[in-house]
């Protein structure tokens, strides 16, 4: 078949052919997948120690399928003061995290100094820490509420140590379906200049999906070819992250939850048209852990990590609450038959556990 071997010549897809990839079945998708995980990551399987650290759930925003943030449904608003973020990044950094992967809500009620004065507070006390924080979706909130723009907003982040960018706030970037599940927040376009923005600075960032709710298989391909064609210009993505829906306690319903089949198919597709973003993460807070296991035979070459503590996908029904003991993830890893190595937040090995 013209397809199949489209993709064993490594020949760029379109997106009809995209969506044809979902006709195959699941074992030659998977077969596909697997030989280009192998032939760039053999049977490497990465992961780092991170902690999770969602400093506020107050939100100005309202997404459908959020479960986080504080509304009518989850009444408990928080928000931790530096002092409290900082006892965390101490904790976590004297039980070996080596990255804080800070994500809040949209908080309007503190200013931009709140944000920016963690980071601050963080990397003075602890340099070595890889801050990764700020979703597209923050940067593009506090422009919005404080005038500033997209560029002074990264500036500042810079000055205040953030390292990294996550991959949040992309949801799916068709515009039908994300004014139905998210209208009023980052526009898909904004999402993707305020990434070339920070490429432009010599920085990197990860990429999101968030999929198995009402979106059809075409608008999965037509987000990640959106992807494609601003990773050809700047090669700032280091990972692509498709998030499984996660469907409890939230106001999105009528969705058209994905079988294991269908998550699987969706990291193989992945990893076959995103030719140009190296790592293909499954984040098993969202795909499970046995399900992310799987992946790893499906294109998935990253896991994500111990996580420590997550509050966005569990309050959606998750089980991911306190995160993953490292000698029992880097077990898994290994009985599922791949090797662990740790890595940093940027992708460099640290260390291999043969
Ligand atoms: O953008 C919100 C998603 C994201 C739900 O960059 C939900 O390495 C599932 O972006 N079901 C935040 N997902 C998390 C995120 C992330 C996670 C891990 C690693 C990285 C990285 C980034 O969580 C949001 C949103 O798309 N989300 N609600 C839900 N009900």
């Amino acid at each position: 078949m013209d397809l199949i071997k489209k993709v064993k010549n490594r020949e760029r897809l379109t997106q009809k052919e995209g969506e044809a990839l979902y006709d195959l079945d699941l074992f030659t998708l998977g077969e596909l997948a697997d030989e280009i995980r192998q032939e760039k990551f053999g049977k490497k399987s990465y992961f780092n120690i991170n902690r999770h650290i969602n400093p506020t759930n107050v939100c100005a925003d309202i997404c459908k399928f959020c479960a986080y943030s504080a509304t009518r449904k989850n009444p408990n608003q928080y928000t931790m003061s530096h002092e409290e973020i900082l006892a965390i990044a101490e904790n976590s950094y004297s039980m070996g995290a080596k990255e804080m992967h800070i994500v809040s809500a949209h908080n309007p009620n503190d200013g931009v100094e709140w944000y920016m004065g963690a980071f601050r507070k963080i990397k003075e006390k602890f340099p070595s820490l890889h801050i990764k924080a700020m979703t597209a979706a923050e940067i593009d909130f506090l422009s919005r509420e404080y005038g500033l723009s997209y560029e002074e907003v990264i500036e500042q982040m810079i000055e205040s140590g953030v390292d990294s960018m996550p991959g949040g706030g992309a949801e799916i970037f068709d515009e039908k379906v994300r004014e139905y599940l998210c209208r009023g927040k980052v526009s898909s376009q904004q999402w993707l200049d305020i990434h070339e923005m920070w490429h432009g600075k010599g920085k990197q960032s990860n990429a999101t999906m968030l999929f198995g709710h009402i979106e059809s298989r075409a608008n999965r391909i037509d987000h990640m070819i959106r992807l494609r064609d601003l990773q050809d210009r700047t090669g700032g993505f280091n990972a692509f992250i498709p998030l499984v829906y996660q469907k409890e306690n939230n106001y999105l319903k009528n969705c058209n939850y994905p079988t294991g089949q269908e998550i699987l198919k969706t990291y193989a597709i992945s990893r076959i048209i995103l030719d140009n973003i190296p790592h293909l993460k499954a984040y098993w807070a969202t795909a499970s852990i046995n399900l992310a296991l799987i992946a790893q035979e499906f294109g998935a070459d990253d896991l994500d990590g111990t996580i420590e503590k997550e509050s966005i996908q569990s309050a959606a029904g998750a089980k991911s609450s306190h995160g993953m003991k490292l000698d029992e993830f880097v077990e898994m890893i290994k009985n599922s038959g791949f090797t662990p190595v740790e890595r940093d937040s940027l992708y460099n090995e640290l260390k291999i556990y043969s």
